[in-house]
């Protein structure tokens, strides 16, 4: 009896040391002391064994059980131990490491231009205007005088949707509507994307934006026209900016003109910034053409008007001292968190 009991004591020994988790333990535990274990068929035998032998065989059995009991408790205890340390090294946390720095967004340079030039008009009265990116060819060039078979149909590299609807190649479409709805006098900025078939460089864009504006009402001059863009160069540029007025020629406004400015990182001097002229080009304007006010509805007899027009990203390039257009699309973060 002895005997037997020690070969269990020394089978659920190695059983132990040789499980490897907590459910290997378990099944030793079952095997020896559970309701069919080995232990526990040893104590139902314990009615064949001499009554005199009896207490002494049944401290045997007790002394072997909690000896077992000690040793499964003892490894179960070993390997939660060793289960909580890797847990903890697999967790571990460095509380002196710096954080992460949190990114803090920026207003795009458009945005940033657009919203100086429109504080600048806003604050001459003028009211801010938007419209449809895909246009009708009647708003986009007929009734701005760029009649079917005209060339600067093809010159702007318009994208044609169908015969009769095509990607804005302007925001002037946008004025025509507003002159069209017939509210007068009006005073205008019409500022958004517009589209045309360029390849891409530095200073084009198939996709790029523009502000014009328009100014309708009776009496308006050519001297309107200057007062207005040479305050808006002043307020852009600084208050020591001078313009000049080179005759040009759009369909849209006559007499035409386009505006330089003195540059304004030398002066008027000449530089490499202005390309040594001393004076940089910023948009496009005009007196609005009698043609243009009487197919948007206006009697030209009645009122005169002005109008305007200028690249965005031309200004913010200019303004911001940015060397490629592409730069602007590409939203790269370390660029854009310079404005
Ligand atoms: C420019 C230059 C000159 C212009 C004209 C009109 C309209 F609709 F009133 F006729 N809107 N914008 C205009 C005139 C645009 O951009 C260089």
């Amino acid at each position: 009896m002895k005997e037997k009991l020690q070969k269990i004591q020394e089978k659920a020994m190695s059983q132990i040391r040789s499980a490897s988790d907590l459910s290997m333990l378990n099944d030793v535990r079952v095997s020896v002391l559970g309701k069919k274990g080995e232990l526990t068929s040893v104590l139902k035998s314990m009615k064949d064994v001499a009554a005199e032998e009896r207490p002494k065989v049944g401290q045997m059995v007790n002394d072997v059980r909690s000896e077992i009991e000690r040793m499964l408790e003892e490894a179960k205890e070993a390997m939660e131990s060793a289960l909580r340390e890797a847990k903890l090294k697999a967790e571990v946390l460095d509380v002196t490491l710096p954080a992460k720095k949190n990114c803090v967004g920026h207003r795009h340079p458009n945005t940033i231009a657009l919203e100086e030039v429109e504080r600048i008009f806003i604050g001459m009265g003028y009211e801010v205007v938007e419209g449809p990116e895909v246009e009708y060819l009647d708003y986009n060039f007929t009734k701005l005088n760029i009649p079917e078979g005209h060339p600067a149909r093809d010159e702007q590299d318009t994208f044609f949707i169908d015969s009769r609807i095509c990607l804005r190649s302007q925001t002037s479409p946008v004025q025509a509507r507003t002159m069209e709805r017939g509210k007068l006098p009006i005073r205008m900025i019409a500022p958004g994307r517009v589209f045309r078939s360029d390849e891409v460089d530095a200073t084009h864009s198939p996709s790029f934006h523009q502000v014009e504006g328009l100014v309708i009402d009776k009496n308006i001059t050519f001297a309107d026209l200057k007062g207005t863009l040479e305050e808006f160069a002043r307020e852009l540029f600084g208050e020591n900016t001078r313009t000049k007025f080179r005759p040009h020629h759009f369909p849209f406004t006559e007499p035409s003109a386009e505006v330089d400015v003195s540059c304004f990182k030398c002066g008027g001097k000449g530089c490499r910034f202005c390309k040594g002229s001393g004076w940089i080009e910023i948009l496009g304007c005009g007196m609005v053409h009698p043609h243009v006010l009487e197919m948007c509805g206006i009697d030209p007899k009645e009122y005169t008007g002005f109008a305007f027009g200028m690249g965005l990203e031309r200004i913010a390039l200019l303004k911001y001292e940015i060397d490629d257009m592409r730069l602007l699309y590409e939203n790269d973060t370390r660029f854009l968190k310079q404005f």
